[in-house]
């Protein structure tokens, strides 16, 4: 049987694809996957990914009818359709309505962070030096994360919502983020990204990264 086909950029960079790859492997569905190297900021146009992708983004999941998912928003939603007892999102509504807000804030906000802290599983990098904006950002990251912990998690798990939902898997590479430029966060906090990075599915993620060998110079040196 034709298995849907995700097409991700390189696992060591591309936060966006980390997002729906993970959210299909929690839910159980199978999948083909497909690496696009991304190439460095600003190039214009990479016509691997254009040829593929109608955004010319990806994430892009293109399914055995032919029909293209191109978002990494969109892809989780379906992942969530396909498999709805996996948990993807809580079943009650208002924990649902809030898990759905932290991550649209995630996937329209947060742009000093994501500019102040490209991801690069790869590296570590002690001195990283970040703007008053970033670090506002990653209080409120702090704050979100542990605040829905807080009311929605479970002494039998250390994701936000009680299990491993949406939430988590769009806020994985932040915990990466984190990780790499050894950005402060609060212990709550720091439990949660340690349960990430102990995620089999992230691991393997992760183990996949740490053995490629293309390299985006602008965000290996700066
Ligand atoms: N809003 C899009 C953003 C996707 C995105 O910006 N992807 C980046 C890679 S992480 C991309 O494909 N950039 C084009 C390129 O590198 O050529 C989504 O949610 O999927």
């Amino acid at each position: 049987m034709a298995l849907p086909i995700l097409t991700i950029g390189n696992k060591n960079y591309s936060s966006w694809s980390m997002r729906p790859w993970l959210a299909l492997k929690w839910a159980g569905i199978a999948f083909e996957e497909r690496i696009i190297p991304l190439g460095p900021r600003g190039m214009g146009p990479n016509p691997d990914i254009v040829a593929v992708s109608p955004s010319g983004t990806v994430p892009v999941l293109e399914l055995p009818d032919g029909e293209k998912i191109w978002d990494t928003l969109s892809i989780c939603e379906w992942a969530h359709e396909q498999a709805p007892d996996a948990g993807l999102w809580p079943k009650d509504a208002v924990a649902r309505a809030l898990a759905r807000s932290a991550t649209c804030e995630m996937h329209s906000g947060f742009a000093a962070v994501r500019q102040t802290f490209p991801m690069n599983l790869k590296r570590v990098k002690a001195g990283h030096e970040w703007s008053e904006t970033a670090q506002a950002q990653v209080q409120r990251i702090d704050d979100l994360l542990c605040g829905l912990k807080s009311r929605f998690g479970s002494t039998d798990s250390p994701f936000i919502m009680g299990h491993r939902t949406i939430v988590d898997a769009f806020y994985a590479p932040v915990a990466t983020r984190f990780r790499t430029y050894q950005v402060p966060v609060s212990a709550a906090l720091q439990a949660w990204c340690e349960a990430i990075f102990q995620d089999p599915d992230f691991a393997t993620w992760d183990q996949a990264a740490q053995l490629e060998t293309w390299t985006i110079a602008e965000t290996d040196v700066a």
